[in-house]
């Protein structure tokens, strides 16, 4: 509930109250939530307050408003950790979901330069590059650019990737994965990626670049992908050192 002598805004109480309630399932997945009057009559404040901590709940994603149908509470955002070196396909599993990838492109290309240098290739080098929507249960979560060099992988098929791109590394070749640096930046989606992910113009997006390499230190895949903000947050333990 909320404390009307607490010197936090009471917007914000409203906000946190809400999102205790998405988080019990008093308010569950594609519920309405109850209009800005009633709303304001329960905590007693203004609809101006209401709407603010309503307004914030949509744009963090916790809430989505349809016109005319009032507002709804929004799926709950998968929780990635960032710890592991693991795999799309690996993390879906883990989580009862079902990974499914639509494969947009497999092409065999000259690197372009930034790609070459991250591969530690030389410049005329050949990677396979990859474009790949990821699907968790049939809902496009994110899309994916793989370069992969061709000398690690000369046989590689358009259907070794169809599938898990880890799983052909480790047991197909195989080759022992070993570690990568992952960068992760803020955008909105372009156009491709608002046609490939289902989302509207103006929608955040998670960039990530991982560039990995075998345990003996050779670099294999340099992997740019977006993931879709509004279902995903990544979590990281930290320690102070
Ligand atoms: C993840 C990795 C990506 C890797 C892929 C392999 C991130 C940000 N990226 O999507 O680098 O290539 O997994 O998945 O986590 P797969 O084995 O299912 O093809």
């Amino acid at each position: 509930m909320v404390d009307k002598r607490s010197p936090l805004p009471m917007y914000y109480q409203i906000e946190e109250d809400i999102k205790i309630k998405i988080d019990n399932n008093e308010y569950a997945t594609g519920d309405v939530i109850p209009s800005e009057r009633d709303l304001s009559e329960t905590y007693d404040v203004s609809r101006m307050t209401v709407r603010q901590a309503v307004n914030n709940l949509v744009n963090e994603g916790f809430l989505f408003r349809q016109k005319g149908r009032g507002t709804f509470v929004s799926e709950k955002k998968i929780e990635q950790g960032l710890q592991g070196m693991t795999s799309f396909t690996e993390d879906m599993k883990q989580r009862g979901m079902t990974a499914s990838n639509k494969l947009l492109s497999f092409e065999k290309v000259k690197a372009p330069q930034s790609i070459a240098e991250k591969l530690e290739l030389s410049e005329a080098a050949s990677v396979v590059m990859v474009q790949r929507i990821r699907f968790a249960d049939e809902q496009p979560m994110a899309v994916e650019t793989t370069y992969i060099p061709l000398t690690l992988f000369p046989h590689m098929q358009a259907e070794d990737i169809q599938g898990s791109f880890y799983q052909y590394v480790e047991k197909v070749q195989p080759y022992k994965i070993g570690k990568a640096k992952q960068i992760i930046e803020a955008s909105t989606a372009n156009e491709q990626e608002m046609e490939y992910l289902q989302v509207s113009e103006h929608s955040a997006v998670l960039l990530i670049e991982r560039q990995s390499r075998l345990e003996n230190g050779t670099p294999f895949e340099v992997v740019k992908s977006a993931y879709r903000a509004d279902r995903y947050k990544f979590i990281s333990d930290i320690h102070r050192t």
